[in-house]
């Protein structure tokens, strides 16, 4: 199993995946969904309550776009628990939905933010010489490049250069858009500043729909505020934080047809990107509580 009182290394999450698949085989499996740049397993794991049915709703979480996010990854590794180990407790948000998560989308930027720079936020495909990577969540394929990234390799928000150049977003493109209008909740994890945003990321006007995604978010804010007192804002992307075009989010949303597009900001605790192993567990559980009342939520509506 894995804890929370310590940040996961990729090569541990990998084998927590794989451990659940081989632990629980009625209701667990693992997908090499691709390969990272550097050439890291990209897993998925698809959780369901046994029962066989297919052609369920889903709810497609991920994390880790960004390197430097730890207590994203984390979220998601405590999502990943709750959902398998905890089973008997939570087996009501598996009833009508499958759920598919990807806890590390970028690995490559994920292990260099250990090994090398804790502060890497993108992916590691070298555009010049002296330049690495690419701001993932620029890089999705919708309004690409309009507006709050950089066409310059060297900025941290560089948004490749084309849309989907890089082989982690074509990834998650191509999960989106084989769900077939079975996906009605994304949800990506990020850190940090305790947000969760909806489209759109890339104008300030909102989608006709967006009292709909309201709700879900407003219940995952009240039932976290309920909990620990800790406060979210909601609210679009471009008006309650800043304008950025090519993020997963509007992807998903716009591309995908997923109904539901969510991008969790989870706290920093003070310490920014970096929060102390200390207050892990804190953040994952507190997190989680926001999770299960949004997917509960979408379930009620979809
Ligand atoms: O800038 C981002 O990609 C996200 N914030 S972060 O600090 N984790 O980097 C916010 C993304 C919100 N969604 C869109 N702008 N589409
Ligand atoms: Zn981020």
């Amino acid at each position: 199993s894995v804890g929370f009182k310590a940040f996961h290394r990729h090569a541990e999450i990998n084998a927590y995946l794989d451990e659940l698949a081989a632990a629980y085989p009625s209701r667990v499996s693992v997908q090499v969904a691709g390969k990272s740049f550097e050439n890291r397993d990209i897993k998925t794991i698809t959780i369901t309550n046994g029962d066989g049915k297919s052609g369920k709703n889903v709810v497609f979480l991920d994390a880790g776009i960004h390197a430097r996010e730890w207590i994203a990854h984390a979220g998601a590794l405590y999502v990943i628990h709750q959902l398998v180990e905890n089973f008997a407790v939570n087996s009501n948000l598996l009833k009508n939905y499958d759920w598919i998560i990807l806890p590390v989308v970028n690995p490559d930027g994920y292990e260099y933010s250990h090994t090398n720079t804790r502060m890497w936020r993108k992916t590691r495909k070298p555009i010049s010489s002296a330049c690495y990577g690419t701001d993932a969540n620029r890089n999705f394929d919708f309004h690409w490049g309009e507006v709050g990234a950089s066409s310059y390799s060297c900025s941290d928000t560089f948004m490749g250069e084309t849309a989907f150049s890089e082989p982690e977003t074509q990834l998650i493109r191509d999960i989106l858009l084989s769900l077939n209008g079975r996906g009605k909740f994304y949800l990506t994890l990020h850190s940090y500043g305790n947000y969760l945003l909806y489209p759109w990321g890339w104008t300030s006007a909102l989608p006709s729909s967006w009292r709909d995604i309201d709700e879900v978010a407003q219940a995952g804010a009240s039932a976290i505020r309920s909990a620990t007192g800790t406060k979210y804002t909601v609210g679009s992307s471009t008006n309650v934080l800043y304008a950025a075009a090519g993020g997963s989010d509007d992807y998903a949303f716009a591309v995908a047809n997923f109904p539901v597009s969510i991008t969790m900001e989870l706290p920093a605790g003070g310490t920014g990107f970096n929060p102390s192993t200390s207050q892990i567990e804190g953040f994952v559980s507190e997190t989680w509580v926001g999770i299960k009342a949004m997917a509960q939520k979408v379930a009620e509506k979809y």
